[in-house]
């Protein structure tokens, strides 16, 4: 893809936006970036782009410069419904994706994750497997490390490992894993798309331009993900922990088997340390992908027999009075709370935030089941309590610190309470790492 002397424009500056630019900037390009923020906001990026010759237009998206553009580069947070993208488009504009951009680039298998939960477990699952095996691994994409970061590179990795989440699918046309999982299928950014079908859709581009040289690691427990990947041109890899499967990967009796092409290699998970039904599908998933990519079976054993839980996915804080406290900041829809809900009993629940536009509902049989009492905070908190209200003692407060108060004194010797909140945290926080950070700190001054 030649870039020089290009006009470019990059729409977004924030991580993604600073890395496309410098990127595209030293490739010859001539470079403009936009954002909705001003400048006093965006210091930090501005001073990543010092010395390099890029136009900056700030505080706004000025339709002509769109339209006058040889190339669009849109970052995953800018919706595809913006404006000035839509006119760009119909005035023949080429628009692509920051991984659309990426893929161009590079020429070592890829292996691209996404699904509604585990991605950032399995992805960094993957990438010590990768290492282990002695491979110079690139892991990036949504888990935070944009993946231009490849391109850029200079051709020092021979295996990249990547999270994709639904928004930066949106604008591919040739992105190609050599293997993509897909992991689950559930309600999530309800606020961005228009319904559930078209977060599926885009979630499914994952597949689109493979051929039936590269492989598609499938969740073949869930009814949707399964029914969604047949006519898909990829090698189907199915992972189960319900069915033992004459091709794919699967757990039974305390052993993961993997079998594809007259091959098959064992993995016991007794000494496993990573806990919880949904990460075995995490671990079946990424060792699915290890092996097909050409990982060796005991690197890729020993890899996850010492493989730690990630912070704040279920993770355990403190005990006080006999009660255990956990919490669960990146659960950050309804699909991830149902995993949490189903390890636990006699429940104190915390949850709510910004709501993403999906419903609470699928959680009552679980709430009905485990859960003593519900915590609401947030602008969720209103639509979860019509919701779920009826199922357990429900009560509000207004800050994470007073949920924290109000469940130690309600929760009794041998509960749990846990932080688990269904929404993500913008309403109040900075992210999801401030939410767990504020929670801890409340636990410890308890
Ligand atoms: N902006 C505009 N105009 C708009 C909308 C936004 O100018 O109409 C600007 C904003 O002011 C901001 C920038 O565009 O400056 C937004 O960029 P961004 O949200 O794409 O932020 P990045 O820092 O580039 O982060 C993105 C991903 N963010 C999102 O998808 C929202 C990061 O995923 C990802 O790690 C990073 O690229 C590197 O690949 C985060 C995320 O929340 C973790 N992802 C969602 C999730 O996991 O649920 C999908
Ligand atoms: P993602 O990157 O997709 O958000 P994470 O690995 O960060 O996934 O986990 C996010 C949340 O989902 C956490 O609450 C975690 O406990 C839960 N989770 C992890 N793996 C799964 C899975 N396979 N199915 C459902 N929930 C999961």
């Amino acid at each position: 893809m030649n870039l020089k002397n290009k006009n470019i424009l990059v729409v977004g500056l924030a991580k993604t936006g600073v890395a496309c630019a410098r990127f595209l900037a030293s490739k010859g390009a001539r470079v403009t970036v936009t954002d909705m923020r001003g400048e006093a906001d965006l210091t930090a990026q501005l001073a990543e782009l010092a010395g390099y010759d890029i136009i900056r237009e700030l505080e706004r998206h000025d339709e002509a410069i769109f339209a006058a553009s040889d190339l669009i580069v849109v970052s995953p947070g800018v919706p595809m419904d913006l404006p000035q993208l839509i006119a760009a488009k119909l005035a023949g504009v080429e628009i692509v994706g920051e991984i659309e951009l990426a893929g161009r680039f590079i020429d070592v298998p890829l292996a691209a994750i996404t699904g509604t939960n585990g991605k950032t477990t399995t992805t960094t699952i993957l990438g010590a497997i990768f290492k282990h095996n002695g491979y110079h691994t690139f892991v990036g994409g949504n888990i935070g490390t944009p993946l231009i970061g490849v391109a850029e590179s200079h051709g020092i990795y021979d295996q990249v490992v990547a999270e994709i989440s639904s928004f930066q699918l949106e604008w591919i046309t040739s992105f190609r894993p050599t293997v993509a999982a897909l992991l689950n299928l559930s309600e999530d950014h309800l606020d961005r798309y228009p319904d559930y079908q078209a977060y599926i859709d885009a979630k499914l581009r994952i597949f689109e331009n493979q051929t039936g040289d590269d492989f598609a690691v499938v969740n073949r427990d869930d009814p949707l993900v399964w029914q969604y990947v047949q006519g898909i041109k990829a090698c189907l890899f199915p992972f189960s922990r319900k069915m033992e499967l004459e091709e794919g990967i699967f757990f039974k009796d305390g052993v993961i088997t993997y079998r594809y092409d007259g091959r098959e290699e064992c993995f016991p998970t007794a000494a496993i340390r990573l806990q919880g039904v949904h990460n075995l599908e995490n671990i079946m998933a990424a060792v699915a992908c290890a092996l097909l990519l050409g990982c060796r079976p005991d690197e890729t054993f020993e890899t996850i027999l010492c493989f730690e839980a990630l912070h704040h996915r279920m993770e355990f804080v403190r005990e006080v009075n006999g009660v255990s406290y956990y919490e669960d900041s990146k659960a950050t829809n309804v699909g991830s709370v149902e995993k949490a809900l189903e390890s636990f009993t006699d429940i104190t629940l915390i949850a709510g935030g910004k709501d993403k536009g999906g419903s609470y509902a699928p959680l009552i049989p679980l709430i009905k089941e485990r859960v003593q009492h519900l915590i609401l905070i947030g602008e969720a908190a209103g639509r979860m309590e019509q919701e779920l209200g009826l199922f357990a003692d429900t009560r509000r407060a207004a800050t994470l610190e007073e949920a924290v108060r109000i469940s130690a004194k309600i929760t009794a010797a041998g509960g749990t309470v846990l932080m688990s909140p269904a929404c993500s945290s913008f309403d109040m926080f900075r992210d999801y790492e401030e939410r767990a950070q504020k929670f801890i700190a409340a636990v410890k001054a308890l």
